[in-house]
């Protein structure tokens, strides 16, 4: 068993055009604010550092058949690419926090140029593997995972913009958790390509534990390969996480994906972490602040916060009179 790293690297990504609501942009300050990187640096012996936001430049657009924005995605991605290489080649986890999904093709690109041998557990209610054929809304959010996996690449158009990032990463080393608003192509795709999915249902008739000890043993049995985890806040009930653009019913309790994040800190092989999807100008005041400390336990329970509690470091007893 792996000794988890104790360095992790901050990356906000200030971006929402892969979605059509306003206000995903606005999370990474929302979580700043609500104390993020305070709340990292309580968990024992984590090592915090803030890389700051990805800005995105105002740019030309490009036309593309039912995919909005796609130059804009683009550049984002680049430069956010880059971004988690460095992060990680500084031996660090890189923790991104979007922004909404698209930032997905940024993470996980930056993140197979530095391991390639990288395995991908995708936390979603959507299992976001439309092409702009497949895709009922254009939005590119929908879209990151038919992106990067090489086994899709015939699927696509020529994509202006997107030469930077060549479909490399293979879909036989993704998994989902937490399906349950599928599309008719992304279902039949994941039964194609025979991609371990453990949707509310297997959920349900494995509990959260098994069904994350499957999908790692069918990625990985040997329990070797880097993991990265693109957690999608509305993987969580509507109840737990409301302020998000496409809730939907019937989702995972906050215990279940604290539990989740625990048993993949626990592999000692988390290496990146995506939280995406917050949006806190929806919903009143206590939607944003239940979605907010929502997503802020999920991280805390993926970089290694106990709900046992910590004893303080080498101190053996209670101070003394
Ligand atoms: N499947 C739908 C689409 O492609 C919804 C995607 N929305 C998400 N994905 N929030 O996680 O547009
Ligand atoms: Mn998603
Ligand atoms: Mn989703």
């Amino acid at each position: 068993k792996m000794q988890p790293l104790k360095k992790v690297g901050i990356i906000g990504v200030p971006f929402e055009k892969g979605q059509k609501k306003y206000g995903v942009s606005v999370a990474p300050a929302a979580l700043r604010y609500a104390g993020l990187l305070e709340q990292l640096r309580e968990i024992d012996g984590l090592d915090v550092k803030d890389y700051g936001d990805i800005e995105t430049p105002g740019i030309e657009e490009v036309a593309m058949e039912n995919m909005a924005h796609l130059a804009l995605v683009s550049a984002c991605n680049k430069k956010l690419s880059q971004k988690v290489s460095q992060v990680l080649k500084e031996d660090r986890i890189a923790v991104t926090i979007g922004g909404d999904h698209s930032i997905g093709v940024g993470t996980v690109d930056g993140h197979y140029k530095v391991n390639n041998d990288m395995i991908l557990i995708w936390v979603d209610a959507h299992a976001d593997i439309n092409t702009n054929k497949t895709s009922e809304s254009g939005s590119v959010h929908g879209m990151p995972v038919a992106l990067l996996v090489k086994e899709f690449s015939h699927y696509w158009p020529y994509l202006p913009t997107m030469d930077w990032q060549q479909p490399v990463f293979s879909i036989k080393s993704l998994g989902y958790i937490g399906l349950r608003s599928v599309d008719h192509y992304e279902r039949l795709a994941i039964e194609k390509y025979d991609i371990p999915a453990f949707a509310m249902e297997d959920v349900e008739e494995y509990g959260i534990k098994k069904s994350i000890a499957h999908v790692l043993k069918r990625l990985d049995p040997e329990g070797r390969r880097p993991i990265h985890v693109s957690f999608d806040i509305d993987s969580l009930d509507a109840l737990e996480a409301p302020s998000t653009g496409t809730p939907v019913r019937g989702g995972l309790s906050l215990r279940e994906a604290i539990n989740l994040m625990e048993i993949i800190h626990a592999t000692g092989r988390l290496r990146a972490i995506d939280l995406v999807e917050i949006n806190p100008a929806l919903g009143n005041e206590t939607d944003r602040k239940v979605t907010i400390e929502a997503g802020l336990c999920v991280l805390k329970a993926a970089l290694g916060a106990s709900r046992r509690g910590t004893a303080p470091r080498g101190v053996v007893d209670l101070p003394i009179q």
